[in-house]
C-alpha cells in the first residue's frame, strides 16, 4: 500500500510537473488508493506515462521520437473478441501499409495476456536436417502445436496470437491481410541462391509488463520500427537464428575457411544493404544504424536541455555492427532504472 501510494506520487508529480495546465489529481487518487487499496488511472495519465515509459527505455536507440506514441487504451476490452479486435487493430494502425506508426495498446491489468514474444514472428520446427524456421521460437511453437494450431511448415510460417483472458488461453490465426513483409533482395547479388528470404515489415513486443505509477499493466504490446541491423545483423545472420552469412559469402563468392579474409564481415554488409535497399523499395519504415545513432544523439542533447539525466545500457545502445562507427561506443552511459519503464515479464515490481 505504501509502495503505491508512493509511486502514484511520484508519477503524478511528474506528470503534473511536465504538463502544466494539468488537473492535479494527487489528493484524490491517494484517497482512492487508501479506500480501495488500488487506483485507476485516466487515459491521459496512461498515455503519458507509456510515453514516458519509452522515454525511459536504457537499452533502446529510438528514444527520439518518445513524444509521438500512439497510446491506446483497451483497457475495456474484456471479451475474446473485443481482445482480438483491438490486437488486430493494433497490428493494422501500427503497420498503415508500411508508413509505420509507433503505437503501444494497454490492455486490462488484470485479466488480459498475450503469450507471444511479438504479436508477429515466424515459427520454429525441430525436422531430421535441424530446425526449420526461426529457432528463437521452438518452445512457442511447440505450446501453439499443443493447443491445436499448425504451421504451413515453411521457414516463414506467422505464429497465431496466444491470448488469455481470466486464465483461460485461445488461438487466433492473424489474418493474412494485416501482415506486411518484405522480401529481401540485394540489388546487386543473388544473396540466397534463389531461397525467398522475407522479414515482417513491424516488430511488436508483447511480452514486456508496463509499469506506470505503481500499476503494472502486464498486456500492453508496443511497436516502433526496425534499425536494419535487427534483421540483417542479428535475425537473419546470428548462428542460432536464420544462419545465413556462410550462404551470403558463398553467394559473394568469398573463400570461408580463412577467418582472417573476414568473409563474415563482408557477408554482414551486404546483407544489411539488401535489408535496407529492399525496406526501402517496399516504402516500408526502417532506419540505418548511423542515422539511428545520430537521431539518439539528438535525443541526449533535447534531454539535457530539459535539464534530465539520459540513462542507458552501453551493450543494448551499440549496434552490433560497425559499433565505434557511432558515437555511441565511445561514451559511457548509466544503467539506473527510471520509472515508469518496460520489464521482463519475470521480474518483481520492486
Ligand atoms: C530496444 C530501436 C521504438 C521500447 C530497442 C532496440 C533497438 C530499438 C535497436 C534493441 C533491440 C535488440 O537489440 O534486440 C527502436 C527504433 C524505434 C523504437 C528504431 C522506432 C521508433 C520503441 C518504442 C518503444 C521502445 C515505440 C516503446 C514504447 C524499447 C524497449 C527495448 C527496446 C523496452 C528493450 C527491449 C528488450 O529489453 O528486449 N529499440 N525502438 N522502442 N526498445 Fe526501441
Ligand atoms: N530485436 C527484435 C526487436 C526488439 C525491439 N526493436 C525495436 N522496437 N525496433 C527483433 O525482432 O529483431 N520497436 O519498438 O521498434
Amino acid at each position: 500500500m505504501q509502495h503505491l501510494l508512493d509511486e502514484a506520487e511520484r508519477f503524478l508529480t511528474t506528470y503534473i510537473e511536465e504538463t502544466p495546465h494539468t488537473q492535479n489529481r494527487l489528493n484524490d487518487v491517494r484517497e482512492e488508493i487508501l479506500r480501495t487499496g488500488n487506483y485507476t488511472q485516466t487515459t491521459d495519465e496512461l498515455t503519458f506515462g507509456a510515453k514516458l515509459a519509452w522515454r525511459n527505455s536504457n537499452r533502446c536507440i529510438g528514444r527520439l521520437f518518445w513524444d509521438q506514441l500512439h497510446v491506446i487504451d483497451a483497457r475495456a476490452a474484456t471479451t475474446i473478441e473485443a481482445i482480438r479486435d483491438a490486437l488486430f487493430h493494433h497490428i493494422r494502425h501500427a503497420t498503415n501499409e508500411g508508413r509505420i506508426r509507433s503505437t503501444i495498446t494497454i490492455f486490462h491489468p488484470q485479466r488480459v495476456r498475450v503469450l507471444n514474444h511479438q504479436l508477429i514472428r515466424y515459427a520454429g520446427y525441430e525436422t531430421v536436417d535441424g530446425v526449420l524456421g526461426d529457432p528463437a521460437s521452438l518452445a512457442f511453437t511447440k505450446q501453439c502445436q499443443a493447443l491445436g494450431w499448425t504451421g504451413q511448415g515453411t521457414a516463414f510460417d506467422i505464429l497465431p496470437l496466444l491470448v488469455e483472458l481470466d486464465g483461460q488461453v485461445t488461438v487466433h490465426e492473424i489474418p493474412q491481410e494485416l501482415i506486411l513483409e518484405v522480401t529481401i533482395i540485394h540489388p546487386d547479388y543473388d544473396l540466397f541462391a534463389g531461397r525467398d528470404i522475407k522479414w515482417y515489415a513491424v516488430p511488436m513486443i508483447s511480452d514486456m509488463r508496463l509499469e506506470i505509477g505503481g500499476i503494472s499493466y502486464p498486456c500492453a504490446p508496443f511497436n516502433g520500427w526496425y534499425m536494419g541491423t535487427e534483421i540483417g545483423a542479428r535475425n537473419l545472420a546470428d548462428a542460432d537464428r536464420y544462419n545465413l552469412l556462410p550462404l551470403v559469402a558463398e553467394q559473394l563468392g568469398l573463400n570461408t575457411s580463412r577467418e582472417r579474409a573476414l568473409w563474415k564481415d563482408r557477408a554482414l554488409v551486404e546483407l544489411n544493404i539488401a535489408v535496407l535497399e529492399s525496406f526501402e523499395r517496399s516504402k516500408v519504415t526502417i532506419v540505418d544504424h548511423h542515422t539511428s545513432a545520430k537521431q539518439f544523439a539528438r535525443f541526449e542533447k533535447n534531454e539535457a536541455t530539459c535539464g534530465r539525466d539520459v540513462t542507458g545500457e552501453w551493450s543494448w545502445l551499440v549496434p552490433p555492427m560497425s559499433g565505434a562507427a557511432t558515437h555511441v561506443f565511445h561514451k559511457d552511459y548509466d544503467n539506473a532504472l527510471q520509472r515508469p519503464n518496460f520489464f521482463p515479464k519475470q521480474t518483481q515490481a520492486t
